[in-house]
């Protein structure tokens, strides 16, 4: 296969290629070589591709009418590496995941119903559901719209994303130790997996601020640190039940401080070698439900608002993420809802 039919859409703070199952290989292999001679990998800068040198810019969503009962779409997210000949489905994405409604609707597999239109798709990486609402007033998805989410310049029509049960998506449990702590290489953490597998320490536990900037992270400065979490996340991989990691994207690595503008917690993310621009949609709701549980680092350092409907401001590198938490009379995050926003881009034919 040379060419194919594709939307090339941002979706929340990422940016990637929509694809009809349809119009790619069936053939897993042969899907994945198409996959890396689009983005251009495996090459640093991607020159010779789509991808844009960044993991935030070297994602893939593969979406098709479902056949499940309720749902309008079954979506598949591949994170397509930079540097190296791998596709992966094994994280899902929450970013990328707000563009798939609009796309839904532009391809045809759902219909408008009104001003707003609710979509409502099924995560196969993690077996789980979203609904997410798209504006549609005149029966086509409009982009335009008085939403702002930091990490993107402007303002954008509003993509609210809402999630049950997302607990122990690859994982198996909240806490695939059974604890709210563990110490790892010295350093306490709290492996959890509320929609995507994270693993969250004090910054200070590692010596540093955790207020550092995207290129302080990356930086020959950080490198020692950036070392000692990857020594962690290889160990933890396993109590994860997670296995070998070393050439999978999770779990994601957070270093988490005080917050610093008037929200809950004030995070760093590496995901899981590069630094995250803002912050991921699933690993966001992951911090926020660790930083309810006593005794974990996140609590320690978190201002966690009273009532079963906490709205969780996370902060990150370039603004912050709001999350809402719905919490249950035991304690147990049972929702979670965001506010995204997503553009399509270009629409058009792809060539390896
Ligand atoms: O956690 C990047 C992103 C993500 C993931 C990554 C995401 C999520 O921001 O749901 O959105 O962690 O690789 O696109």
């Amino acid at each position: 296969m040379n060419s194919t039919p594709v939307m090339w859409m941002r979706g929340g703070t990422s940016k990637g290629g929509y694809f009809l199952a349809s119009d790619l290989p069936q053939d897993i292999a042969e899907r994945d070589a198409f996959l890396l001679a689009i983005m251009g990998s495996p090459d640093p800068r991607q020159i010779d591709g789509m991808g844009g040198a960044d993991p935030l810019t070297s994602k893939v969503a593969v979406v098709k009418k479902s056949e499940r009962d309720g749902i309008d779409v079954d979506y598949l997210f591949l994170q397509v590496f930079i540097d190296q000949a791998i596709v992966t489905d094994a994280q899902n994405c929450g970013n990328i995941l707000a563009g798939i409604g609009p796309f839904a609707i532009e391809r045809g597999l759902v219909a408008a119903t009104g001003d707003e239109t609710q979509v409502a798709i099924f995560m196969e990486n993690t077996g789980q559901v979203a609904v997410a609402t798209i504006q549609t007033p005149s029966g086509v998805p409009t982009y335009a719209g008085d939403a702002k989410i930091d990490g993107v310049p402007g303002t954008h029509a509003p993509i609210p994303l809402a999630f049950r049960d997302t607990a122990g998506s690859s994982c198996g449990a909240l806490l695939p130790t059974g604890n709210a702590a563990d110490t790892i290489e010295g350093v306490r953490c709290t492996l959890i997996d509320n929609g995507m597998p994270c693993i969250v320490m004090k910054a200070a536990d590692l010596g540093a601020t955790g207020y550092e900037t995207r290129e302080e992270l990356e930086g020959e400065g950080f490198a020692a640190i950036r070392e000692k979490i990857e020594s962690i996340r290889l160990a933890a991989g396993p109590l994860m039940k997670l296995g070998d990691v070393s050439a999978k994207s999770i779990p994601k690595m957070f270093l988490v401080a005080p917050p610093r503008a008037g929200g809950a917690i004030c995070t760093r993310s590496f995901i899981p070698h590069r630094a995250h621009a803002t912050i991921g949609v699933l690993a966001a709701v992951s911090v926020a439900t660790g930083s309810l549980l006593e005794g974990s680092p996140a609590h320690e350092v978190a201002t966690i608002p009273e009532g079963s409907r906490k709205l969780l401001s996370v902060e990150h590198p370039t603004g912050e993420m709001s999350c809402v938490l719905e919490v249950d009379e035991g304690g147990d995050v049972v929702s979670a809802a965001l506010l995204r926003t997503a553009r399509k881009l270009m629409d058009g034919v792809v060539f390896a």
